[in-house]
C-alpha cells in the first residue's frame, strides 16, 4: 500500500515496501536514497563509482552505467588493450579485434575476419 500520514507517499524511482502499520521507500539497484520518500539515479561516471577501464569511456544509464573502450583500444570496457598499429591496417580490410582471455588467464588479441573465417593472434600478454 502506498501512502502514509501527512499525505506522504513513495516518489517515483522507489520501491514501496509495506511494513506493519507503515511502509518504507526502498531504492532500486543503481539508485540511492535522497530522503525518506525519494531515490535518485546515481551517475556512476560522475561520482567515480564505476569499474570502467582507464582507457574506456563511461556512460551513465538509468540504473546502471556502460563502459566502452576508447578509440584504438579493444575489450569489453572493463578491460581495454591497445590495438597494435599494424592491426589498424588489417581492420581497414575487414578484420575486427577480439580480446580473449586464455585458460591460463593471459590476454590474447585476435583479429578475426568473418568471410572467409580467419583468425590472426597478434599478441599474447
Ligand atoms: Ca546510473
Amino acid at each position: 500500500m502506498e501512502g502514509g500520514e501527512l499525505g506522504h507517499h513513495c516518489h517515483s524511482n522507489t520501491v514501496c515496501v509495506n511494513t506493519v502499520g507503515s511502509y518504507r521507500c526502498d531504492c532500486p539497484e543503481g539508485y540511492e536514497q535522497v530522503d525518506k520518500f525519494g531515490c535518485a539515479e546515481v551517475d556512476e561516471c560522475a561520482v567515480g563509482r564505476h569499474r570502467c577501464h582507464e582507457n574506456a569511456e563511461c556512460t551513465n544509464t538509468d540504473g546502471s552505467y556502460r563502459c566502452r573502450c576508447r578509440h584504438g583500444y579493444t575489450g569489453d570496457g572493463y578491460d581495454c588493450q591497445r590495438i597494435p598499429a599494424p592491426s589498424s591496417l588489417l581492420m581497414d580490410h575487414g578484420y575486427r579485434p577480439v580480446l580473449d582471455k586464455t585458460p591460463s588467464n593471459e590476454h590474447a588479441l585476435t583479429l578475426r575476419k568473418k568471410e572467409p573465417m580467419v583468425d590472426l593472434v597478434v599478441r599474447r600478454f
